[in-house]
């Protein structure tokens, strides 16, 4: 049972209880240039939050556009928003002018701190978004937050905030292609990181945290920052890291704990033989589907058996897993302590095991959604309703079929799409691959798969119809794909998902 004081600023519940409590000359973040022990990064919050009070004016819940790639110094600004009593909205780098102002829109953004490299976009959202009056940039330009920084007081005691305070809106990443707003408390953030870093991944202090996902997607923020943090650990902060660099990193920085998405583990598999990855301790993939042959590769390529999950922007992170012994490949696992899951049917009863339904889930965390009818459509008597359909199996083991909006159905059949591309992505040929249902005269829908094949394969219709023989020797037939189209890249977010509706519009 969590119990947090009611009134609580995370940020000092986090940092400044680390420097407290004996981890002030530890490192807290690391680059391949800088290592900031807890002391330097407390100075560094203390010192951005007064730029933000007496420089850019900005009061309790005002909330700061945060933009930058994984860096110290997002990192630092972030904590330094909430510490002064803001409330942080971490974009994604990629992000271009048009979609920021719909950020800024709808979170009512006066405030922004941005990388200096993301200066272009910013400065167009502004001339649009008038409401967006201050704004400072970091890691380069005039006038910069680090030029600004230097005279400011290495003090500044954390606003008094309520644990039920809104400290962070995060915007899905926009699979379906309307990003909506999450509200999230302070008791929120320390909800994730004393539940499935605790029950789960069991990190401590000497452990050393890699990976990819941006800190503006919350299992970056979580994985990558809060986690690390929460128990006095090191945090390695990297940007532009490609399958090789992230392997040639865990070797170099000794990494114990990695997290990143089943996509980016299919493709260092091949990779690992040419790297020490020794320290590697755990490995945790979320964002997605992790299919049973990407989970096997990696166990043979590395040993380690990987920690499957399902999070939620709307939940914050992760709540449903296994590790180690209590894993059963193509289970996503168990709900999490403090998280309870079920299945409900199309009216929101709950069905039985075995049968398939709309994945639902209660916790700590829980589904805010900033100025949005959907709110009730997805929250049901205190059970958020995902958009996954699963079933739960007699064991309490819950098993992914698809997104509600990835089930296929074709004469009368319910064919879940990543089943599909699970048996695709088992062919040599195929390097990844996306299945959608296209509509059909005859059967309603037709499964259809578009598929990147691995560099040096002749494309042609004789590997489509070897791809689909494949596929109908391994399960039921009807589900094989009757349409094959081969692509260079598949459509995804800048958080790694698959975006299928782009390829059902193009149809
Ligand atoms: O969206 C997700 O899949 C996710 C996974 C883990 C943690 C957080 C999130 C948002």
């Amino acid at each position: 049972e969590l119990a947090y004081p009611e009134r609580i600023n995370f940020v000092a519940e986090i940092l400044d209880k680390a420097c407290a409590q004996g981890f002030a000359d530890k490192v807290a973040i690391r680059t391949y240039t800088e290592a900031w022990t807890y002391a330097q990064l407390q100075e560094k919050v203390n010192r951005i939050a007064h730029v933000l009070v007496q420089d850019l004016g900005m009061v309790a819940g005002n909330r700061v556009l945060l933009r930058g790639a994984n860096h110290p110094m997002m990192a630092a600004c972030f904590f330094a928003v909430i510490k002064a009593g803001g409330i942080a909205v971490l974009t994604m780098p990629l992000l271009r002018a048009k979609e920021l102002g719909v950020i800024v829109e709808k979170a009512e953004i006066t405030h922004a701190l941005c990388s200096y490299s993301l200066h272009e976009d910013l400065e167009k959202t502004r001339q649009e978004q008038p409401r967006l009056q201050h704004v400072m940039y970091f890691c380069g330009g005039d006038d910069s937050l680090e030029t600004r920084m230097q005279s400011k007081s290495v003090e500044f005691a954390a606003v008094d905030t309520a644990a039920e305070d809104v400290c962070l809106i995060g915007f899905t990443s926009g699979t379906t292609g309307k990003p909506k707003g999450t509200m999230h408390f302070h008791r929120d953030v320390l909800a994730i990181c004393d539940c499935f870093p605790r029950s789960t991944l069991k990190s401590a202090v000497n452990d050393i945290f890699i990976g990819t996902p941006p800190l503006a997607f919350t299992f970056g923020l979580g994985g990558l920052l809060l986690f690390p943090l929460r128990v006095g650990a090191t945090a390695v902060l990297l940007e532009k890291l490609t399958p090789e660099l992230l392997l040639k990193a865990i070797a170099d920085f000794k990494a114990t704990i990695c997290f990143t998405a089943p996509t980016f583990y299919r493709q260092m598999t091949g990779l690992v033989s040419q790297h020490d990855l020794t320290s590697l301790r755990k490995t945790v993939s979320a964002g997605e589907a992790l299919p049973i042959s990407t989970r096997e590769a990696w166990r043979q390529a590395t040993g380690l058996i990987m920690i499957d999950g399902i999070g939620a922007t709307e939940m914050l992170h992760i709540f449903i897993s296994a590790a180690d012994e209590q894993v059963r490949p193509g289970a996503t696992g168990q709900p999490i302590p403090g998280y309870q899951a079920c299945i409900l049917d199309e009216d929101g009863n709950q069905v039985s095991a075995g049968v398939v339904g709309r994945l639902a889930v209660k916790g700590p965390t829980g589904c805010r959604y900033l100025a949005d009818e959907r709110q009730t459509k997805y929250v049901l008597n205190g059970w958020n309703l995902t958009g996954d359909a699963y079933q739960m199996d007699a064991d309490g083991y819950f098993w992914y079929c698809a997104r509600t909006d990835d089930m296929i159905i074709s004469a009368g059949y319910n064919i879940a799409g990543p089943e599909v591309e699970e048996a695709i992505l088992l062919h040599p040929a195929v390097a990844e691959c996306a299945v959608v249902g296209i509509a059909d005269e005859e059967r309603g829908q037709i499964v259809k798969a578009f598929i990147v094949a691995r560099p040096d394969v002749v494309v042609d219709d004789m590997l489509a119809k070897d791809i689909q023989d494949f596929v109908k020797q391994s399960i039921a037939p009807y589900k094989y794909p009757r349409a094959i189209e081969f692509k260079t890249a598949l459509p995804r977010t800048e958080t790694g998902k698959l975006q299928r509706f782009k390829l059902r519009v193009a149809q």
